[in-house]
């Protein structure tokens, strides 16, 4: 049996903004109250989809979520119709408005953590929402991201989609930006590695930390890999210098892990990184802070890039599909033109992709996707719907030029008619699915 790597993209909805919600995300303080760019944020994220369809990857999507969420100001103590809601809140409450706009479902990489069918207990494919408790307008996801998972990989037989973890900060969890699934192939059993923030205590001064080690070790008994699991504590101070999640700091995939220096905590690193040395062809490839520094890295997100085998799962051929702010960034340019010589490591091209409107909220191009593990029956036992080519990127492309608006600025979201075009483009899409009523706003 083959098995492959498919990425499922988030598709960014029209509510796409900047809020400034994310403590600890420089880029989403930095950019918040920005006037943001709907219609160029979903397009470029659908190009980038388009990008690894063209090089020979399987690409699949997930549904943008229902924004404006009036359940959740109805939970409030605000009542009347959707307009009057948003108005009344607007006038008492307008800070809760970015709450139940925010589009962040599109990094779909928070979206759960994944754990392919060789190393499971049972031979499913078994996938976690992440309850992303740490942030308020992100703990509002999981719900949804259940019911689209149950959506796309509705198949029992294959696929065990589990609940979010229960909701407490002991258990905060961000899923698979924290995890890594090394192999030495996509068929063979692999090992977990899941890097956390907090354990009993928390060990940052500046921002929170927001994986636990106590959701990590959850996630590994649900998926039944803990005998085989590894966990390694982020440091600290990257936390603190603006790397929120592992992902903006390493990436792995097959027997590579490419990571900045700064990224784990020392003692924890050689130990683990010794065992795993034992268990697979492992190759640590690190990034030296003379060569990018820790700010280098995190402002041009060079470990966020998508590092990806060939199409055909040769671990020996793998390519980065890195954002653009790494080649407008002369140390991290300078870094990867020599790595490119260098072969005694995987990584033989670069490909950049403008995802700018993401990356100023902090999210890349491995933020914006799930990664799935599949063999070639657990593929053909996913939704067809979310599995893309390019004629259906074209169509989503057209429904996006159709019902997105341009720009959204701050003060566009107490104004109840961008209620109507966010529901409105969002009715629309179930109708090009053929999904019928799959959102809330529709049942009423
Ligand atoms: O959780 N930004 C997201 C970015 C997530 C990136 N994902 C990964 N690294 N895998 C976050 O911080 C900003 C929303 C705003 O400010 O409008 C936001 O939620």
């Amino acid at each position: 049996m083959k098995f492959y790597e498919a990425n499922f993209d988030g598709l960014i909805g029209p509510n796409h903004n900047y809020a400034g919600l994310a403590a600890g995300n420089l880029a989403s303080v930095k950019n918040a109250k920005h006037v943001s760019q709907p219609k160029q944020a979903a397009l470029e994220g659908l190009e980038k989809m388009r990008t690894l369809l063209r090089l020979g990857y399987k690409q699949g999507f997930l549904l943008p979520q229902q924004r404006p969420r009036l359940d959740i100001l109805r939970n409030l103590g605000f009542s009347g119709s959707d307009s009057e809601i948003i108005n009344k809140v607007a006038k008492q409450q307008p800070n809760f408005l970015p709450l139940i706009y925010s589009a962040s479902s599109m990094w779909a990489a928070n979206a759960a953590t994944v754990t392919p069918s060789p190393d499971s207990e049972d031979g499913r494919v078994h996938l976690t929402p992440a309850n992303l408790l740490t942030t308020n307008h992100r703990s509002i996801e999981h719900t949804e991201t259940f019911k689209c998972l149950n959506t796309v990989f509705s198949n029992s037989e294959h696929f065990a989609v589990h609940e979010a973890l229960h909701s407490h900060t002991e258990f905060a969890d961000e899923g698979a930006a924290n995890h890594t699934r090394l192999c030495s192939s996509y068929d063979s059993k692999g090992v977990g590695l899941f890097v956390y923030g907090r354990d009993g205590q928390s060990h940052t001064q500046r921002f929170p930390a927001r994986q636990t080690l106590h959701a990590s070790k959850a996630i590994a008994r649900q998926h039944g890999i803990e005998q085989t699991a590894k966990f390694l504590l982020q440091h600290p101070d990257v936390i603190d210098a603006g790397a929120f999640h592992n992902d903006v700091v390493a990436v792995g995939n097959g027997p590579l892990l490419f990571f900045h220096q700064e990224a784990f905590d020392t003692n924890q690193q050689s130990e683990i990184f010794t065992q795993l040395v034992e268990q697979l062809p492992f190759q640590a490839l690190e990034v030296s802070s003379k060569d990018v520094s820790i700010e280098d890295a995190i402002s041009s997100y060079l470990f966020n890039s998508q590092l990806l085998a060939s199409p055909d799962g040769d671990m020996t051929k793998m390519c980065l599909i890195a954002p653009t702010e790494c080649r407008d960034n002369a140390a991290v340019n300078n870094y990867l033109s020599t790595l490119m010589e260098d072969k005694s490591q995987p990584i033989r091209e670069v490909h950049f992709v403008d995802v700018r409107q993401s990356m100023s909220n902090g999210g890349g191009p491995a933020c914006l996707r799930l990664r799935v593990v599949l063999s070639d029956k657990e593929i053909a036992a996913v939704n067809p719907t979310f599995i893309l080519n390019e004629g259906q990127i074209n169509k989503l492309q057209t429904w996006v030029k159709t019902y997105y608006r341009d720009e959204i600025a701050p003060a566009d979201l107490a104004d109840p008619s961008l209620m109507d075009d966010c529901y409105r483009a969002l009715d629309a899409l179930t109708q090009l699915l053929q999904l019928g009523s799959y959102y809330d706003f529709q049942q009423v």
